[in-house]
């Protein structure tokens, strides 16, 4: 999964794609890298990202979508509010990622069941704007875990068919580097859920946290975190570097005995 930012603000490439031309270029770029999917996203979730209205949201995303519908890949919108998820799904997105896992805007879950489309849901302890004040758990794996089940229960009895949800366990959505590193090493216990698991490490501060590196420079740490948590599980890998990404995967994949391409 390539991400597609149309945002002024995203942690670490805010402002490169806000023109739709630009970011429709991305999307192209990312799907000839080896994107199955592009996650195109109007509203940053970087801790105290400022909020973006339903129309900007809107105005930020649709022209985007709708000139990568067609290109052969599978397009996601990666939003927490009803009027953005319709309206990206009009314009030809088949899958809705939802950071809140329907607790931001519950009828998401009835919109992805109405239009039988996939739905990602998202660990996250907090709010983007608090998320990082002191994340606690009894125990980080056991606690996304029941999260995670609990909210796949909300969204079938919403109208989403099971066979659609992926779950995610929110990496540095309201956690520390230790709990971060718990999630990563124990993933095998998240897949125990039957559901495909998406995860994110893309130059994420914990990678900053480990190594003192800036999030321009993070792709070592975005390479290694990625291709151990698809040795332990994961089967889709939320990039903004799809090209390096996809090789790191083939390179690792061929070693461990996958099929060699
Ligand atoms: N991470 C980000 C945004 N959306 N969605 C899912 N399902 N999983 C993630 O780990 C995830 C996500 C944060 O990355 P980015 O989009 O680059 O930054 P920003 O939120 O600042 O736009």
């Amino acid at each position: 999964m390539g991400v597609v930012n149309v945002t002024p603000d995203s942690f670490s490439d805010g402002g490169l794609y806000l023109d739709a031309e630009a970011a429709i270029a991305h999307g192209h770029e990312l799907a000839r890298d080896g994107a199955e999917i592009l996650d195109v996203g109007g509203e940053s979730t970087r801790p105290g990202a400022a909020e973006v209205s339903v129309d900007e949201e809107v105005a930020r995303t649709r022209p985007v979508i709708e000139g990568l519908a067609g290109i052969g890949v599978e397009i996601s919108i990666d939003t927490s509010k009803l009027a953005v998820a319709e309206a990206a799904l009009d314009a030809g997105a088949s899958i809705v990622n939802d950071v809140t896992a329907l607790r931001g805007d519950p009828e998401i879950g009835v919109l992805c069941g109405e239009r039988r489309v996939g739905l990602v849901l998202m660990h996250m302890q907090g709010t983007p704007r608090t998320m990082q004040a002191s994340p606690a758990y009894d125990d980080v794996v056991d606690d996304v875990k029941a999260f995670l089940a609990e909210r796949t229960e909300a969204a079938v009895a919403a109208g989403v068919e099971e066979e659609l949800i992926w779950l995610d366990p929110g990496i540095g959505f309201g956690k520390t580097l230790e709990h971060n590193m718990e999630l990563l090493r124990r993933l095998p216990e998240l897949a125990e859920l039957g559901r495909p698991l998406l995860v994110g490490t893309s130059r994420k501060s914990f990678i900053g946290k480990i190594d003192g590196s800036e999030a321009g420079d993070r792709l070592g740490g975005t390479i290694a975190s990625s291709v151990l948590a698809a040795a332990a599980g994961a089967e889709i890998l939320r990039v903004h570097d799809v090209a390096e990404a996809a090789q790191a995967l083939k390179v690792a994949g061929a070693i461990l005995g996958g099929p060699s391409q």
